[in-house]
C-alpha cells in the first residue's frame, strides 16, 4: 500500500479532511494515519456479474503530517510518503489559493535544497578533487533547484535519479494539489488542474446517514461529494495501475507499478504466483462486461494467453496460471 502526505500552510484544512478520510473507512491503526478503500465501480459490475461472496477494494493511505513542511520531523515524514497532496485553503475573505500553493511548493524546494547542498558537500569531499557520476547527478539536482525548478521537471535521467534515491526528494514525488473551497463555491479558475472538496462538510456528513447528509450538501448547494475525487486523484497520482481478479470467492482490486510485467503483477497477488509463473489469461475489463461473464469469455476463447513479458494494462482482469 502506498502513502499519501497531506502538506499545506497551518490552517488550510489538512485536518479536517483527514478527518473526512479516516471516517470514510480507516482501519485506526495510528491516529494521523488513515487507511482508505479506492473507490472503483468496476468492482460492483464484477461483484454482480460472477456472483463474488467478497469484494476487496485497493487501499491507500492518507497522513496527516503533524508539523508539516515547518518542522524536520514533518520533512522527514514526507519524505517517506510516495506521493503529496497539497491542501490550499480556498475559504474565507483573505484567502489566496494560487499564492498559497507558490510557497507549500517553494517550501518543499528549499527542503531539497538543504538536503542537496549537504549532500553535494560530503560527496565533493569524498571525491577529492575527482568528482564521480553520482556528484554530477548531485550538481546537475541543485541548479535546478538553484533555478527554482523542481527535480521533477529537472530533465533528471534514470541513472541521475538513482544517485538521488538516498535524498529522498520531496520535489520527485508526484503531486496532487486540493483546493478546500468554501462551501457552494467552484474551483477558482488559476487552481483549474486541482481537486475541489469541501473538507469541513465532508467532515461533518460522512457521520450521517446518506439521505441526511445528502439533505446537508444540497443546503450548501454542493450537488457532488468531493471525498471520493481527492482519494481517486491522490491514487491516480502515484503512476500505478490497477488489475483486477474475478470469481465467485471475490472480487478484488490489484494495484501494480505501471510499466509491470505479469510475473511481477502476480507477485503482488502472492509471491508463490510470481515464482512459479507460467502463463496469464487475461481479458479487458471492458470485453469481460461486454461478453457478460467470466465463463462465457472462457467458453468462446477470448481470455488471451499471455506469457512473461506481457505488460500489464490498467483494468486487466487477470487469472493467473502457475506451479510451485
Ligand atoms: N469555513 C471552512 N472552514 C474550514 C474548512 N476546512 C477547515 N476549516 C477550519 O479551518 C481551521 C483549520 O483547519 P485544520 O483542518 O485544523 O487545518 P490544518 O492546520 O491544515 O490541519 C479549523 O478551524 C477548521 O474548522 C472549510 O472547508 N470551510
Ligand atoms: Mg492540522
Amino acid at each position: 500500500m502506498r502513502d499519501i502526505g497531506l502538506v499545506g500552510v497551518p490552517f488550510s484544512g489538512k485536518s479536517t479532511l483527514f478527518r473526512a478520510l479516516t471516517r470514510a473507512g480507516s482501519h485506526g491503526g495510528q491516529a494521523n494515519v488513515a487507511v482508505v478503500p479506492v473507490p472503483d465501480p468496476r468492482l460492483g459490475v464484477l461483484t454482480d456479474m460472477e456472483r463474488s461472496k467478497k469484494t476487496v477494494p485497493a487501499q491507500v493511505r492518507f497522513v496527516d503530517v503533524p508539523g508539516g513542511t515547518s518542522s524536520a520531523q514533518g520533512l522527514a515524514k514526507l519524505r517517506e510518503s510516495d506521493a503529496l497532496a497539497v491542501v490550499v485553503r480556498s475559504f474565507g475573505v483573505d484567502r489566496a489559493p494560487a499564492r498559497e500553493l507558490a510557497d507549500v511548493r517553494s517550501e518543499l524546494l528549499l527542503a531539497d535544497l538543504g538536503v542537496l547542498e549537504s549532500a553535494l558537500e560530503k560527496g565533493l569531499k569524498r571525491a577529492k578533487g575527482r568528482p564521480g557520476p553520482d556528484v554530477h547527478a548531485l550538481q546537475r539536482a541543485k541548479d535546478a533547484l538553484d533555478a527554482e525548478r523542481p527535480l521533477r521537471d529537472a530533465g533528471l535521467d534514470d541513472q541521475e535519479l538513482a544517485h538521488l534515491k538516498g535524498i529522498a526528494a520531496l520535489t520527485l514525488k508526484p503531486e496532487v494539489v486540493i483546493a478546500n473551497l468554501e462551501e457552494g463555491d467552484e474551483l477558482p479558475a488559476e487552481l483549474s488542474d486541482a481537486v475541489g472538496v469541501y473538507a469541513s462538510i465532508e467532515a461533518e456528513t460522512t457521520e450521517m446517514e446518506p439521505e441526511e447528509a445528502r439533505a446537508l450538501l444540497e443546503e450548501f448547494g454542493v450537488s457532488e461529494p468531493g471525498l471520493d475525487r481527492v482519494i481517486a486523484a491522490g491514487y491516480g497520482a502515484l503512476e500505478l495501475i490497477t488489475f483486477l481478479t474475478t470469481g465467485d470467492d471475490e472480487t478484488r482490486a490489484w494495484e501494480v507499478r505501471r510499466g509491470a510485467r505479469a510475473p511481477e503483477a502476480a507477485g503482488v497477488i502472492h509471491t508463490d504466483l510470481e515464482r512459479g509463473f507460467i502463463r496469464a489469461e487475461v481479458i479487458s475489463y471492458d470485453e469481460l462486461v461486454a461478453i457478460g461473464s467470466m465463463e462465457a469469455a472462457k467458453a468462446s476463447g477470448k481470455l488471451r494467453v499471455e506469457g512473461k513479458d506481457y505488460v500489464v494494462q490498467e483494468g486487466d482482469i487477470l487469472h493467473v496460471r502457475f506451479a510451485v
